[in-house]
């Protein structure tokens, strides 16, 4: 007995052989045909709902004109790259070599016409994308009259977070990490530095990236239009952990609670006052059962560190550049360590007992704590609403 191996090639020709093995063959090319754009389609990542980091859902005027100008460019180049198919399929069939026709086509250099047209079209293209961009550019990085109210806020890039400070406005004081809450159609300005290395804050749906560097401090001007929850990503390589440097960007309505939809799911967002009026509450005193924790966080120098806000013995902590997030109101995060993890009991602890496995390069030491005592911890720390 012989084996020999079937070749795709020997396959395609036995099926052709037999009427239903032609018909088979035909639904698979049909099949294969449709099934390659629809492919890239999903590839692409295509959906009607605005992803977490979508530059085509802007929520604020910045957002509005970098969007703007993606899709002038977006349709400009796909109504150039369909007319220049076009000219090209027309001339491969217009000028297709025919049967028995031997001769050379006429043969031409240089074309004064043809030279002035394929000119002057790039450079009215190249005008007329530049000239709205130019206006678009100085537009995003017009800084806020200073004498309109304005909500400014200090961000500063630590690795491998964010630490913000409240300048101004109702806010004025606070003192929060990687979550930035921001009141809804109020002028704000950001003042982007970085205590270490150079960060950039980017919030997609915002509109663009800012850096952040040391030593320098950068202004960036945006009113954000849309209440809602908005995930961002530190953009500037700054070191092993900046793919886990995260942060979220909160925009809340000024007047009364709304629902919005984040990654699926509904959540309520209160007004910007009111939480700004939770923000400023000191931390509560622990009851019994979690009294525990927070002698524990005294006596494993935590407070050397983390400021806590109101408690005996816990805002000691002076801030500087290796300081870490105020933890007053860790409980209220929706994520820890730069939204590296969801905010609940079991993370917290699974951080403070070894933060180098949730995050390579931590700058908070591993080995502080026993895993039992992390718990204790973390259940104190997650009552810190
Ligand atoms: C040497 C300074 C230092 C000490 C000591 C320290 N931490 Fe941290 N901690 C940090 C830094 C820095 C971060 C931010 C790390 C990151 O996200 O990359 C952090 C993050 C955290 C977070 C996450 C906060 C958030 O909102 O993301 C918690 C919770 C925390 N620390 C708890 C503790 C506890 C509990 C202790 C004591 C057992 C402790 N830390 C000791 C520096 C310190
Ligand atoms: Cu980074």
């Amino acid at each position: 007995m012989s084996y020999r191996l079937l070749t795709i090639r020997a396959l395609r020709d036995r099926l052709a052989r037999h009427p239903a093995g032609r018909v088979a063959l035909s639904l698979l090319h049909v099949a294969v045909t449709a099934a390659l754009p629809l492919l890239l389609l999903w590839l692409a990542g295509c959906s009607t709902e605005p992803a977490p980091r979508d530059t085509h859902s802007p929520v604020s005027d910045n957002g509005e004109i970098s969007s703007f100008f993606y899709s002038l460019l977006l349709y400009l180049d796909a109504a150039i790259l369909a007319i220049v198919v076009a000219v090209w399929a027309y001339a491969l069939v217009k000028f297709k070599k025919q049967d028995g026709d031997d001769t050379l086509p006429e043969q031409s250099h240089g074309n004064m016409k043809l030279e002035v047209i394929w000119t002057a079209i790039p450079t009215l293209i190249v005008v007329a994308i530049t000239v709205p961009m130019l206006v678009g550019v100085f537009k995003m990085s017009k800084r806020h009259d200073p004498n309109q109210p304005v909500v400014e806020v200090d961000v500063t890039g630590k690795q491998w977070w964010w630490e913000f400070d409240y300048k101004n406005g109702v806010g004025a004081g606070l003192h929060t990490a990687n979550e930035l809450h921001l009141p809804a159609d109020t002028a704000i300005t950001l003042h982007m530095t970085s205590a270490d290395v150079i960060h950039a804050w980017w919030v997609p749906r915002l509109g663009g990236k800012r850096d952040a560097n040391p030593g320098r401090t950068y202004p960036m001007s945006f009113t954000p239009k849309v209440p809602g929850i908005y995930d961002g990503q530190c953009a500037e390589l700054c070191g092993s952990s900046h793919a886990l440097m995260g942060t979220k960007l909160i925009v809340h309505p000024i007047a009364a609670e709304i629902e919005v939809e984040y990654k699926g799911q509904k959540v309520k967002i209160e007004s910007y006052d009111s939480w700004v009026k939770a923000q400023q509450q000191p931390a509560k005193a622990p009851v019994a059962e979690l009294e525990k924790g927070l002698k524990l966080f005294k006596e494993r120098t935590c407070p050397s560190c983390h400021l806590i806000n109101g408690l005996e013995g816990t805002d000691v902590a002076a801030r500087s550049a290796s300081s870490g997030p105020n933890l007053t109101h860790v409980g209220s995060r929706m994520g820890i360590a730069a939204n590296t993890l969801v905010n609940n009991p079991e993370n917290i602890a699974k951080w403070i007992s070894k933060p180098s496995a949730v995050k390579p390069g931590a700058k908070m030491p591993d080995g502080l704590v026993t895993p039992e005592d992390a718990k204790t911890i973390a259940a104190f720390l997650s009552s810190l609403k």
